[in-house]
């Protein structure tokens, strides 16, 4: 099986914005090769000039991976195009289907690649703020198998970071909300992510370790999403709100 010809399908697919047919479709790949199809298809991004940013965690609600039958989160790979500044405009038109979720974001003060342990994860962290992911599943009808939304870069496709705030310890029972406008699409708490969103920051440093990919300072993570995500609409400003921590916003065009 040629898993380079997978990854270069889907890069393909994120740049047309074209949609593509599932591989668990035509052909068997395990979560190994899923993510050595990741890899390679970032490292058409990063050969054409964008920069590893960070890494975002997905399925980190137990609701999720109860949803896809898992007991093991995802992670994927950020690159600085996917980056949408704080207030400035998203394209729709750069997308397929794109959906947003709201999370929180962190910044990592050193370099790491190892384990942390939760004793010590906040030390690695100089910021974290309120965010907004926007995940475009670039298989048909949004719909996938685990192996393929690894393949696909966990659907990863646009990020927005609010203002950084300085990290507190306790951020385990914040509101979370995402909204439309005026309307509220969706709304959580952070308990929702792992119980505590400093665990998905462990979790990214066990896994980041695990599948060699070392991160450096002023690198981010993506916590997961505490809600479901919403089908995004051009003519909408988007906002994600944590409680205490700010908020991130966008406006589709
Ligand atoms: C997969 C990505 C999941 C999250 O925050 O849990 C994710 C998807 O739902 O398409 O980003
Ligand atoms: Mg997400």
């Amino acid at each position: 099986m040629n898993l380079n010809a997978i990854a270069t399908k889907l890069d393909a697919a994120a740049v047309n914005a074209t949609a593509v047919e599932q591989i668990s479709k035509s052909q068997h790949i395990n979560l190994d090769q899923a993510y050595d199809i990741q890899r390679m298809a970032i490292d058409h991004r990063l050969n054409r000039g964008e920069a590893f940013v960070g890494i975002k965690m997905g399925f980190t609600s137990e609701a999720k991976m109860k949803q896809m039958g898992v007991n093991d989160m995802i992670w994927g790979r950020l690159t600085g195009d996917m980056i949408v500044l704080d207030k400035a405009v998203l394209k729709f038109d750069r997308f397929i289907h794109p959906r947003a979720e709201p999370e929180i974001c962190f910044r990592l003060s050193e370099d790491v690649d190892r384990e942390v342990p939760m004793e010590e994860i906040m030390s690695i962290t100089d910021g974290m703020a309120a965010a907004i992911e926007v995940i475009d599943s670039r298989y048909m009808n949004f719909k996938f198998s685990l192996e393929d939304v690894v393949a696909d870069n966990c659907s990863s496709a646009a990020l927005t970071v609010g203002p950084w705030q300085s990290p507190t310890q306790k951020i385990n029972d914040l509101g979370m909300r995402l909204l439309f406008d005026d309307e509220v699409m969706a709304s959580g708490s952070s308990a929702d992510i792992l119980g505590d969103p400093w665990r998905s920051l462990q979790a990214a440093t066990r896994l980041a370790a695990q599948y060699n990919q070392p991160l450096k300072k002023g690198n981010i993570v993506m916590a997961g999403a505490a809600t479901a995500a919403a089908f995004l609409k051009p003519g909408t400003i988007v906002t994600a709100e944590v409680e205490r921590m700010g908020k991130a916003q966008f406006e589709v065009k």
